[in-house]
């Protein structure tokens, strides 16, 4: 029985995207938010009550006490289908991290093409925290020996991931007492598909130790070695004017869309756009140059790096076909719809695939290489340019908005500080009066389940009025984007007035756009400076912080929530629980939901809860913020307290006749 069809308001809260929904009905053209109204979720698997992973199966466990056939209860199969959703995000995460591995080890030895090392700085800094000697030796030394460290965390089978020794000294001791540091990246994902292998792990909370260790190889590994060398051979990011959102499109221009989420091919695309034989080669095609976007992540990486504009989040990818502008959607990895060639093929769009790892029938498969990396480039983007000449009718919707991206947590460090005294300590400070309430981070996907950007962008607003300071990443930071929130010191009005004071003082938007998903790491360490800094704990657990994933659905979400919560955080999810398990089954009695909530807790610090409402999520989100800010002892917050100093002070200055002027600022014995 097919449900009732969403009005275009109610799938999506995006103008553009709403208008481009219109054009898919007027067209018969149908995308994720109709084929989400069309196929109604498995309610038995969607909760974690099924079991297939053996051939005597698949089991469906719906009432109390019921078993699989080799008389698996449902715990034991939601813990095991959780902990294979976070062996396969992590190892997403993970092998992204491992390619840019092998990118810098290549670069280090001359075999790339188009690379340079951009952030020395920042090289010099990563080696020498595993003691990689660093003086009198050159950039390409330096990195040999961090790249060949880098890739052995993959293959190591014993010891401990050396990056792990980057979380505060009590987090690694924790974690060492509880048996969690992960040994190897690769051995973790490994040893989770081996555990959850019928007949193997059998006890719940057991399996969900090792989806610790699983998460934490990538929170602290993978995605931690994708960041730090995508910063070194990309440059860290810094503020950046951007646009987003369908409206970057051109229409006399050729529209190349990246896709997707590893910078390495990105890059290089955005070098080759610039060359002025490529930008001839367009000329000469009628159009008047390449206009270079992106989607998901990979927009991400551009964006902050270069401003390249992002077209969208990951609801926008069938979008950007729709507007019969684009003549390449250039994809690697992650992410992708397998819809879209489909979706392409209504229209002259090509989908080029580009990784050894995906290829998708009917798409042109372009393989990348980063031996060759400008060659590839350039053959894609004149690939792009031939197709011109084959664009059809257009409908490129007129909404963009600015942003300012690239919040790097170097960055943020500088700036709170300054070059020679960078530091995190004005924003400890501003935690410790209650001019900042708190920090939430607010990441993560599109879910076409729910209405496109929606939950996103009124948590962040409702947050920000409360005086929290918000750090965003992935496709909610594109979500926010869109809606104008990542406009620098624009948006402060919406701001609570202490909040305020701070952002006008610093000189930073509430809102920081920190990178890419795998750049989730730049969040973990920042908290992790945040309590190098002092005065707010000695570990991640006690800063008033919570992360937030209001419209999540890939498993890269749910290991990104798991490294968070054994790193000390409450994360909060939406949408719809993998482990709801039947609906009318006593809470108590639901050992997995609540172990990963009150159990995680008492371990770690951090819980994992799925909270459907907004509001109830704004609502836990600030007694979260609060009780940790009970805890340490800091004074309760007031939103009254501040507001009367900074611009707001001033500007009130401005209408005072100048000797009440001159009393307010330099005080009642000067006149
Ligand atoms: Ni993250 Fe980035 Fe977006 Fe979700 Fe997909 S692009 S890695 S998984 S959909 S935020």
């Amino acid at each position: 029985m097919a449900k009732e069809k969403r009005s275009y308001e109610e799938k999506t809260a995006d103008p553009a995207a709403q208008e481009m929904l219109i054009r898919a009905d007027e067209l018969g053209l149908s995308t994720a938010f109709h084929r989400a109204d069309e196929m109604v979720p498995c309610n038995i698997g969607g909760a974690g009550m099924c079991c297939k992973l053996c051939g005597m199966g698949p089991c469906r466990l719906t009432k109390d006490g019921q078993t699989g056939v080799c008389g698996a209860t449902i715990d034991t199969i939601q813990a095991r289908n959780f902990i294979r959703a976070i062996a396969a995000g992590s190892a997403a995460h993970s092998d992204h991290g491992r390619d840019m591995a092998f990118t810098l080890k290549a670069v280090a030895n001359d075999e790339t093409e188009g690379y340079v090392i951009r952030d020395v700085a920042k090289l010099r800094i990563v080696a020498s925290k595993y003691g990689i000697p660093i003086e009198k030796r050159s950039p390409k030394e330096i990195a040999n020996d961090l790249a060949d460290l880098y890739i052995s965390q993959f293959g190591q089978q014993r010891g401990e991931v050396v990056l792990t020794k980057r979380a505060p000294k009590k987090r690694q001791e924790l974690w060492r007492e509880l048996g969690v540091v992960p040994r190897g990246i690769d051995r973790e994902v490994v040893e989770a598909l081996h555990r959850t292998h019928i007949g193997d792990d059998q006890e719940p909370v057991h399996i969900l130790s090792h989806a610790v260790r699983t998460s934490l190889a990538d929170g602290w590994g993978g995605s931690l070695i994708a960041t730090d060398i995508s910063d070194i051979l990309f440059g860290t990011p810094a503020p950046i004017l951007g646009q987003a959102n369908l409206g970057v499109l051109k229409d006399n221009m050729v529209n190349i869309v990246v896709h997707g989420h590893e910078p390495t091919l990105s890059q290089m695309i955005v070098a080759a756009s610039q060359d002025p034989e490529i930008i001839e080669y367009a000329k000469a095609h009628g159009a008047k140059g390449v206009n270079l976007s992106g989607i998901c992540c990979t927009a991400n990486e551009i964006l902050m790096r270069q401003g390249i504009p992002a077209a969208g989040n990951f609801l926008h990818q069938e979008l950007a076909i729709l507007t019969g502008a684009v003549e390449a959607m250039v994809v690697d990895v992650q992410c992708i719809m397998q819809a879209l060639v489909d979706l392409a093929s209504n229209f002259h769009t090509k989908i080029i695939t580009t990784s050894p790892k995906v290829h998708i029938t009917g798409a042109t498969h372009i393989e990348f290489d980063e031996h060759h990396a400008l060659t590839v480039a350039k053959n894609i983007i004149k690939v792009a340019i031939d197709n011109y000449a084959n664009r059809g009718n257009t409908h490129i919707p007129q909404v963009r908005e600015d942003l300012v991206p690239g919040f790097s947590h170097e960055y943020i460090n500088y700036m709170l500080g300054g070059t020679y005294r960078a530091s995190f300590r004005p924003l400890n400070d501003a935690i410790m009066s209650g001019r900042v309430r708190g920090v939430a981070a607010i990441v993560g996907c599109n879910n076409p389940r729910s209405k496109q950007d929606w939950i996103h962008t009124y948590v962040t607003q409702e947050l920000l009025k409360q005086d929290v300071l918000i750090v965003e990443t992935g496709c909610g930071a594109i979500a926010a984007a869109k809606l104008g929130l990542l406009l620098g010191e624009a948006g402060l009005e919406k701001v609570g007035p202490g909040l305020k004071e701070v952002c006008e003082t610093v000189g930073i938007p509430p809102v920081l756009h920190m990178g890419s998903c795998v750049d989730n790491t730049r969040i973990l360490t920042v908290l992790t400076q945040i309590v190098e800094e002092g005065g707010l704990g000695d570990d991640i657990d006690q800063v008033p912080a919570v992360g937030l994933a209001p419209e999540w659905m890939s498993e890269k979400a749910l290991a990104i929530g798991t490294y968070c919560v054994a790193s000390g955080a409450y994360v909060i999810f939406g949408g719809s629980s993998p482990i709801s398990g039947m609906p009318d089954r006593v809470e108590d009695s639901d050992i997995v939901l609540r172990y990963i909530s009150e159990g995680w807790e008492k371990l770690y610090g951090g819980k994992m809860e799925f909270i459907k409402d907004a509001d109830e999520m704004i609502r836990r989100t600030l007694e979260h913020i609060d009780k940790k800010r009970a805890a340490l002892g800091l004074p309760v917050y007031d939103p009254d307290k501040f507001g009367e100093s900074g611009d707001s002070r001033m500007l009130l200055l401005e209408e005072l006749p100048l000797e009440q002027k001159r009393k307010a600022v330099y005080g009642v014995f000067v006149n």
